[in-house]
């Protein structure tokens, strides 16, 4: 089978969902990825920040198959000898005291809803089915019906009505707004991406966050940070919060949690908040099983033992450089943070940000457009300097095709 039959095979018998790129991966180690005709990639999507530590790594993998034997799920019915550990070892690494462990990031956002609205009940006393969420213009926070009830983004949204009540959706990166909304009493909360991935690596002003946080602080409302993709060293910092020295009433983390091994996403906060929810009252068959509990805490020691944070940081800006100096008129903006960069692409004789990654895609570089013009560029965060240096030249190549 070549790269056609695969792709051939998935469009017959899978959903038609995704566009994906056609290139057909088979292998990965560290920052590439190699095709089923062999041929080497540098990844620069990374599973959407899923596999920050890189491909494949060792330690992760080994702590996956030192587990996978003993004992891989045993519901929360029962205690297990890996989620304790996981739980301790979590909680100190981002100093929260609780942690509930979910799976996919849009369970984790889920959980973060109810438990603020949990806490609006229990703590703030707003009356009951009253309580509102603030949340952004442009967000992404995952595809279940309660969370694309708060998306501005026709695509996830359009024929899935009707939706939940209970947000309000306010731009993102304006303090006025959001000084506004939160003078309403039933405010409990506010949902706000760091940086927003899917609307294209937009990065807010600086000290947004830090205001933000107060305005929050002021007002008895929950900061509630969604660093799924932000997360985990991806823009320099352990998180993006850290940027502004933020810390969340509620965290929640997901992709590269697992280094990209398996589904495991986490929610964080203090006892006051995470205690207003009770036995029976959240769950999930598979989070926090014992195979995630090992895989995650190899996940976290890779990303402090690695250094991963300091390499985003400085390779950032090393890339970021790079790419402004392509001479190209497509070229409309870069922008980003740590290892989380966009270009802005204008479109050029018909050509636009799809033609870019095709051709970046033949030179062996492979990232995947948002929003028809914007490129986003997240290498594994174990790249190293000489390997960005060889893929910034590969894709000035791509660029130059459109000359
Ligand atoms: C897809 C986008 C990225 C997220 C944030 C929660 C979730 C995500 C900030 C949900 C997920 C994904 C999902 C993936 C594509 C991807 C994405 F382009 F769609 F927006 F990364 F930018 N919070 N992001 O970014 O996590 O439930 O997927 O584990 O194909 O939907 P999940």
């Amino acid at each position: 089978m070549n790269t056609h039959d695969y792709i051939l095979r998935e469009e017959q018998y899978g959903a038609h969902n995704y566009h994906p790129l056609p290139v057909v991966l088979d292998r990965g180690q560290g920052p590439f990825v190699w095709d089923v005709e062999g041929k080497r990639y540098f990844d620069f999507l990374s599973a959407y920040s899923a596999v920050n530590q890189g491909h494949c790594h060792p330690q992760i993998i080994k702590a996956l198959t030192d587990q996978a034997p003993k004992l891989t799920l045993t519901s929360r019915a029962f205690f297990s000898s890996a989620l304790g550990e996981y739980e301790e070892y979590i909680t100190r690494y981002f100093k929260y005291d609780k942690v509930l462990p979910m799976n996919s990031g849009a369970e984790a956002d889920e959980t973060a809803l109810k438990l603020c609205r949990k806490w609006a009940y229990k703590k703030k006393g707003i009356a009951e089915n009253q309580a509102k969420i603030i949340a952004c213009d442009g967000n992404f926070h995952g595809r279940t019906i309660s969370i694309i009830s708060m998306s501005t983004d026709p695509d996830a949204k359009n024929d899935y009505g009707p939706f939940t009540p209970g947000y309000i959706i306010i731009p993102y990166n304006d303090l006025g707004a959001l000084e506004t909304a939160l003078a309403d009493p039933n405010v409990a909360g506010f949902l706000v991406e760091p940086i927003q991935g899917e609307a294209g690596v937009y990065v807010p002003d600086e000290g947004y966050l830090k205001k933000a946080w107060e305005l929050c602080k002021k007002n008895n409302v929950l900061f509630i940070a969604d660093e799924v993709q932000t997360g985990l060293a991806r823009t320099g910092k352990l998180l993006a919060c850290d940027h502004e020295d933020v810390r969340p009433d509620i965290l929640i983390l997901g992709k590269a949690l697992s280094g990209g091994v398996m589904p495991i996403s986490a929610v964080l906060a203090d006892n006051d908040i995470m205690l207003t929810i009770k036995p029976g009252e959240h769950g999930s068959t598979f989070g926090g099983n014992p195979l995630a509990s090992k895989v995650a805490i190899a996940a976290l020691e890779v990303i402090k033992n690695e250094n991963l944070a300091a390499n985003a940081e400085r390779l950032g800006q090393i890339f970021r450089k790079e790419m402004l100096s392509i001479q190209s008129d497509m070229i409309e903006l870069v922008r980003g943070k740590g290892l989380l960069n966009a270009v802005v692409i204008k479109p050029k004789n018909g050509k636009e940000a799809w033609d870019v990654c095709l051709a970046m895609k033949e030179r062996g570089v492979i990232a995947k457009p948002t929003h028809t013009h914007i490129i986003r560029f997240a290498p594994p965060l174990v790249i190293t300097e000489e390997q960005v240096m060889e893929a910034a030249a590969l894709i000035r190549e791509a660029f130059s095709e459109f000359e």
